[in-house]
C-alpha cells in the first residue's frame, strides 16, 4: 500500500505525519483485494487529502479467519486479562506520545478544531483506552449456593469475533469506546471507519502493532458501508456486531443478524434530545450550556440538545442571550486562532442540513439567525436558530446533525414534558432550573439514556450512555459495556451419586 505523508503548517500546530494506507489485516498493511481505493475529502474545501485502501467483503472475510485464529490461539482464553490489561495501557501511552498527532489528524479529516479534538477526542479517548485496561483483570463470575452436593458458578467468557462499525462525527472516540471494552474482555475484532474519515483509525492501526497486540487480534478495514459494513453485518463467523450511526442503518444491521446468524447487537443511534429551560434557571448557565449543546462539533453529536424548550417568563431574556452567544462563535479553518467551529463533515451532510433549513422555511417556521451556508467554499454552515416552529415540523421532529436548533416557548411543567418526550428518540435530556425537587423530578421523568441537569454533554469513560426508544440497544462506557462484550457460562460441578 501507498504511504501517506503530510506537514502541518499552521498558526497552531506544526508536525508532520506518515502511515500506511492500507487495510490492517492479520497484523499486516494490504492492499484491498480489489485494489480499489476511496477518496479521503478535506471538508474545509473539498479537495482530496489522499486515497486509501477499500475493503470489499473478501477482505473481511480475511480479517475473520485472522481474528477467530488469534481467539483461539494467542488471545480470548489464552490470555490472562493482567496482560490484556499491560497492552492497552500501553496503547494508551503510545496515544498519549502522538496526541497533538492524533488531534490534527481527526480536525484535518472530520473539519472539528484542533483544540476541541485536542480536549475531547484524544483526551476522552485514552482516558477511555486506561479505563479499560483497568478492567481487563477484574472479569469476574459468582459462585451460586444451589445444593450441599454441587458447585455452581458462572464465568464471563468472551464472545469471540466482534465487528465495530462506527461513525464520523467522533471518529478516534467511537474507536476507543469500541476497542476499550472488547479487549479488556478478550475478543478479536473487526473494526470499520466511517469511509469519510478513516485516517486516525489507519494511525491508530500502527500504535496497536507497535503496542505488541498479536496479529489478528485488531483488524481494522476502511471500506463503505453498503459493501464492508454490510459484509460484517452479516457474516456468519462475526458473533456480536456493535454499531453507532444512524437509526436506518442500525435497523439494517439487525435485519442482518435476524437473517444470518442472529449475531448479538447493540446499537447507538440518533436522537433529538430535548433541553428544558425553567423560569427559576441560572439564564447565563442555560445559556453556556444551551450553546454548546446544539453548537459543538458543528450539531454533529448524537446527543445534541436540538429541541431547546424555554418558560415563558424567561423566554425574552433567554433568546437575546442565548442569539448573542451564539454570533460570537467564530466559524473557520479548524487550525484557525481563536476558531470554535469548523465545517460539516461532507457535502452530503451540508446538503441534508441545508434541506432541513428549506424545510424549516416552507414550513413557516422563522429563522431567527443564521440559516445559510459560511464563505464560499467548503462545508461551513452559520449557527442557525429557528423560532415560531410547530410540533409536526420535520425540523422539530427528525435529527438534522449539523448546527440548528429550535426554541419552543413553553408555559406549563407537565405539557413541557409531555413534549420533550413526544419524540421516536430518546437518548439525552437536559433540564436547567435553580429548583433541586423541580429539576430532579422532571429529569427522572424524561425518557432518556442520560438526563443532564444544569449541564449539557457531560461524558465520562466510568458512565454508561445509550439510548432509550430507537435511539439505540445496550450502553456504552462504564462497567455496563462489559456486558456487550461477554458470554455468560454457568457451570454446575457435581460432587455426589445423588444429583437432584
Ligand atoms: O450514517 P451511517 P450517515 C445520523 C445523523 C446523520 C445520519 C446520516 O442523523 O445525519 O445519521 O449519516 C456504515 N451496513 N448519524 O449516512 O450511514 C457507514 O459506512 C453496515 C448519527 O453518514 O449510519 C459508517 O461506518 N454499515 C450518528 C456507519 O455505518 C453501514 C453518527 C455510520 O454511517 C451500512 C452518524 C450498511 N448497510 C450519523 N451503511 C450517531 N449516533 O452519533 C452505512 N454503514
Amino acid at each position: 500500500p501507498e504511504t501517506f505523508t503530510y506537514t502541518f503548517d499552521t498558526p497552531i500546530y506544526k508536525g508532520k505525519t506518515s502511515f500506511s494506507t492500507g487495510l490492517y489485516i492479520d497484523g499486516k498493511w494490504v492492499d484491498g483485494s480489489k485494489k480499489t481505493t476511496i477518496d479521503v475529502i478535506n471538508p474545509t474545501n473539498g479537495k482530496i487529502i489522499t486515497k486509501i485502501s477499500q475493503a470489499t467483503s473478501e477482505d473481511v472475510d480475511l480479517a475473520v479467519v485472522a481474528a477467530q485464529k488469534a481467539f483461539d490461539t494467542v488471545w480470548g482464553l489464552n490470555t490472562p486479562g493482567t496482560k490484556r490489561g499491560a497492552l492497552l495501557n500501553k496503547l494508551g501511552d503510545l496515544m498519549q506520545e502522538h496526541f497533538d498527532e492524533l488531534a490534527a489528524l481527526e480536525a484535518l479529516d472530520n473539519g472539528k478544531t484542533f483544540g476541541w479534538a485536542q480536549d475531547v477526542d484524544v483526551t476522552d479517548s485514552i482516558a477511555t483506552i486506561k479505563y479499560y485496561a483497568g478492567w481487563a483483570d477484574k472479569i469476574q463470575g459468582k459462585t451460586i449456593e444451589t445444593t450441599q452436593h454441587k458447585l455452581t458458578y458462572t464465568r464471563h467468557e468472551p464472545i469471540g469475533v466482534v465487528g465495530q462499525i462506527i461513525p464520523w462525527n467522533f471518529p478516534l472516540m467511537m474507536m476507543a469506546w469500541k476497542l476499550g471494552p472488547a479487549l479488556a474482555t478478550g475478543n478479536c475484532i473487526v473494526l470499520k471507519p466511517s469511509e469519510f474519515t478513516p485516517l486516525t483509525a489507519i494511525r491508530m492501526s500502527e500504535l496497536i502493532h507497535q503496542a505488541g497486540f498479536p496479529p489478528g487480534v485488531v483488524n481494522i478495514l476502511a471500506g463503505y458501508g453498503g459493501t464492508a459494513g454490510a459484509a460484517i453485518a452479516e457474516h456468519p463467523h462475526i458473533d456480536k456486531v456493535a454499531f453507532t450511526g444512524s437509526t436506518l442503518v442500525g435497523r439494517k444491521i439487525m435485519e442482518a443478524s435476524a437473517r444470518t446468524n442472529l449475531k448479538n447487537v447493540t446499537l447507538e443511534l440518533g436522537g433529538k434530545s430535548p433541553n428544558i429551560i425553567f423560569d427559576d434557571a441560572d439564564i447565563d448557565q442555560a445559556v453556556k450550556f444551551t450553546s454548546h449543546g446544539i453548537f459543538w462539533n458543528h450539531g454533529q453529536a448524537c446527543c445534541a440538545g436540538s429541541r431547546i424548550f424555554v418558560h415563558a417568563k424567561v423566554y425574552d431574556e433567554f433568546l437575546v442571550k442565548f442569539t448573542e452567544k451564539a454570533k460570537s462563535l467564530k466559524i473557520g479553518d479548524p487550525f484557525g486562532i481563536g476558531t470554535y467551529q469548523g465545517p460539516q463533515v461532507s457535502q452530503i451532510q451540508f446538503d441534508r442540513i441545508m434541506g432541513y433549513i428549506d424545510s424549516g422555511k416552507e414550513q413557516g417556521a422563522t429563522v431567527h439567525l443564521g440559516g445559510e451556508r459560511h464563505g464560499e467554499e467548503g462545508y461551513f454552515i452559520k449557527p442557525t436558530i429557528f423560532t415560531d416552529v410547530k410540533p409536526d415540523m420535520k425540523i422539530v421532529q427528525e435529527e438534522i446533525f449539523g448546527p440548528v436548533g429550535v426554541v419552543i416557548k413553553f408555559d406549563n411543567d407537565e405539557d413541557v414534558l409531555r413534549q420533550a418526550n413526544d419524540t421516536m428518540y430518546g437518548l439525552a435530556a437536559a433540564v436547567f432550573s435553580k429548583n433541586i425537587d423541580r429539576a430532579l423530578q422532571v429529569a427522572h421523568k424524561l425518557k432518556a439514556g442520560t438526563a443532564w441537569v444544569n449541564c449539557i454533554n457531560q461524558l465520562h469513560p466510568q458512565v454508561p450512555f445509550g439510548g432509550f426508544k430507537q435511539s439505540g440497544i445496550g450502553r456504552e462506557l462504564g462497567e455496563y459495556a462489559l456486558e456487550n462484550y461477554t458470554a455468560v457460562k454457568a457451570v454446575h460441578v457435581n460432587f455426589s451419586l445423588n444429583v437432584e
